[in-house]
């Protein structure tokens, strides 16, 4: 298969890593030589995008995993018990979208971050642009600032929490890592391969929050490596039967930041909205864009715990006891996306994170 993707892009590290593991040979390409193609097969320009060598197009890191488990079923990275499968998924959708923002800002707030990020970007995806190199790296920054950092509520007021943010999720890792090599077992579950989306590409390579990991959570530094160099190894793949206690604090940051996110974010798309406002953790932001993607991952995770036993669903309520996890069962609040109701991700046609609009 081709992987469409960018060198320092979140989501192709995401796929990259999973794709090493499990031994899928695939090529790497560059997304702006084949623009045009991309956007007519695919909907958006936006990566990782992928094409297969029958000629299908597979688009959104977590439902091609999903695809690519009934492919290459061994070993599997979704944890066999339902509770634990259900909790790792979770935590993949917050690394997904909750870590994003503290991972642009980041990026596009610092300004070694900003100017080393500059140059590898338009280097890599804007050769073929005819303007001087400084210009290219101006216009690049400027618009990442703008669309993914000051747009999506980070100001000084908010600033200190998103970072907190950063440093909460280093946290909840290495509490679990201190037990096991990987967050849940002696192998890569898909709560693993979410989080190398932000720790592989961003944190762990970006200037200030690198710095960071090294010094404030080593076992964190160390498991992206163990991460990258992981090789499926012949099956049975042992994952934990029940949800250690030691995840604790990194369900409570789940639930508090990006289940209160999901349903601010649902509720203002039932009404129409294109911004909303929410306070998280005492933290009160802004005008912050409306996501249908983001409806859709509720909607995802409400379908997956709607599969739960009566009996399942208790065990994971104790395991989430924030009233912010409430809303992954109650189906009277609105998560109707639109998207994908025919069921066909990853071969349908994408949409972007924020908005149906493609950036130019
Ligand atoms: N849900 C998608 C998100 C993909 C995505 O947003 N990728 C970013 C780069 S990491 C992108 O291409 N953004 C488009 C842009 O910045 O113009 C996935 O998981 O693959």
């Amino acid at each position: 298969m081709k992987v469409y993707g960018v060198s320092v892009s979140y989501y192709t590290g995401k796929l990259e890593t999973y794709l090493r593991y499990k031994g899928i040979a695939y090529e790497m390409a560059s997304p702006y030589a084949d623009a045009r193609e991309i956007r007519a097969h695919t909907g958006a320009i936006q990566v990782p995008m992928v094409l297969r060598d029958d000629g299908r197009w597979m688009s959104d890191s977590t439902p091609i995993i999903l695809a690519l488990e009934q492919e290459f079923p061994e070993p599997a990275v979704l944890p066999q018990d339902p509770v634990v499968r259900f909790v790792a998924m979770l935590i993949e959708d917050y690394a997904d979208e909750w870590l994003w923002r503290a991972a642009m800002h980041y990026r596009w707030s610092y300004e070694h971050d900003r100017a080393l990020l500059s140059r590898v970007l338009v280097d890599e995806v804007a050769g073929h642009v005819r303007a001087p190199r400084f210009l290219k790296r101006r216009h690049i920054a400027r618009r990442q600032h703008r669309g993914f950092v000051v747009n999506d509520g980070v100001t000084a007021a908010t600033q200190p929490h998103v970072e907190a943010g950063y440093r909460a999720a280093l946290a909840g890792m290495t509490q679990m890592l201190a037990e096991r090599p990987y967050l849940l077992g002696q192998a890569p579950s898909i709560a693993d391969f979410g989080l190398m989306g932000p720790m592989l590409r961003h944190f762990g390579q970006d200037p200030t929050p690198a710095e960071i990991m090294r010094n404030e959570a080593p076992a964190v530094w160390e498991w992206l490596a163990r991460m990258w160099n992981a090789q499926a190894s012949a099956p049975p793949v042992e994952f934990v039967t029940a949800v250690p206690e030691c995840a604790a604090p990194l369900l409570r940051e789940v639930a508090e930041t990006h289940l209160e996110q999901l349903a601010h974010n649902a509720a203002a798309f039932a009404k129409g909205e294109s911004h909303f406002d929410m306070v998280v953790q005492g933290c009160a932001y802004q005008r912050l864009p409306v996501s249908r993607y983001r409806v859709y991952c509720l909607e995802r995770l409400r379908a997956a715990a709607a599969e739960l036993s009566t009996e399942q669903v208790t065990q994971v309520r104790a395991h989430l006891p924030h009233p912010q996890a409430e809303i992954l069962w109650r189906d009277e609040a609105p998560a109707r996306s639109g998207y994908d109701v025919a069921g066909e991700a990853p071969y349908n046609k994408a949409i972007n994170v924020f908005g149906e609009g493609v950036p130019e």
